[in-house]
């Protein structure tokens, strides 16, 4: 199996370069949408393209894929939020394990049903611990999962989840507090997370401005996602990669 993707995610964090990934939630951006918003998000320089949700109730998670790829290079992961949008026209796939809950469907039965169908396709596989942290109110994500998201102001808490999920195995991290999230994950938590593994760290939900997303990086975020924002207005993406591009990780607090 390739890990392309994955080995790039390594390298760029040795380069100490951090990404922007653009959150696609297939219910949200009506495919009509989608051509001008990755367009946008391709000439102010977006690194990756994450899709899934939750919950999807519209069927066109594929329609989604190929919309994205016919107009870009860039690298289309799928982000799930079940079994059912694994879909072979991507290039990667987050192997999410929820290692903040406790729901054994979400941390392996799912895994358990995805397996042999992921034997049989050229996706690349990524085995992420995900992390759902309290972000000021409940969300799809907190709800569907039917978990209990890390409090927001305990960072140890997250750092020895995090610890636990490399020492699982697992190579990527993935900090949200959930799609529409009143606020993001702290500085003070990615910090903690930062410190405790060696791993790329992906964090999302609620990053709304260009000072956000550098916090983010600052704390030592490697890829930031941003999805509600950019649906309610793409034009921000230009500032908010800026922002990511430019901001370096900084162990001064
Ligand atoms: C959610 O991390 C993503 O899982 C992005 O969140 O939609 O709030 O940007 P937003």
């Amino acid at each position: 199996m390739s890990e392309l993707i994955l080995n790039s995610f390594i390298q760029k964090k040795r380069q100490q370069q951090s990404q922007l990934a653009i959150l696609i939630d297939p219910d949200e951006t009506p495919i009509k949408h989608l051509t001008h918003l990755v367009r946008e998000a391709c000439i102010a320089g977006a690194d990756m393209f994450f899709v899934g949700g939750s919950l999807l109730t519209e069927d066109n998670i594929k329609t989604c894929i190929k919309t994205i790829k016919a107009q870009t290079d860039k690298p289309v992961i799928i982000f799930p939020g079940s079994v059912t949008q694994v879909d072979e026209s991507a290039d990667a796939l987050l192997f999410l394990s929820l290692i903040s809950g406790r729901n054994p469907d979400l941390l392996i039965g799912q895994h358990v049903i995805a397996a042999p169908m992921l034997k049989n396709m050229e996706l690349e596989v990524i085995p992420t611990g995900y992390m759902l942290v309290n972000g000021g109110k409940p969300t799809t994500a907190s709800y569907i999962s039917n978990t209990e998201p890390i409090p927001h102001n305990k960072p140890s808490i997250a750092a020895c989840t995090a610890m636990a999920g490399a020492y699982l195995g697992l190579q990527l991290l993935y900090l949200d507090t959930g799609s529409g999230a009143e606020f993001p994950v702290s500085q003070k938590m990615i910090r903690a997370v930062r410190k405790s593994v060696d791993l790329p760290i992906i964090v999302g939900g609620g990053i709304r401005t260009p000072e956000q997303a550098a916090n983010a990086v600052k704390a030592g975020a490697n890829i930031i996602v941003v999805g509600t924002a950019f649906e309610e207005d793409i034009s921000l993406v230009h500032e908010i990669s800026e922002a990511v591009h430019t901001q370096n990780f900084s162990e001064i607090e």
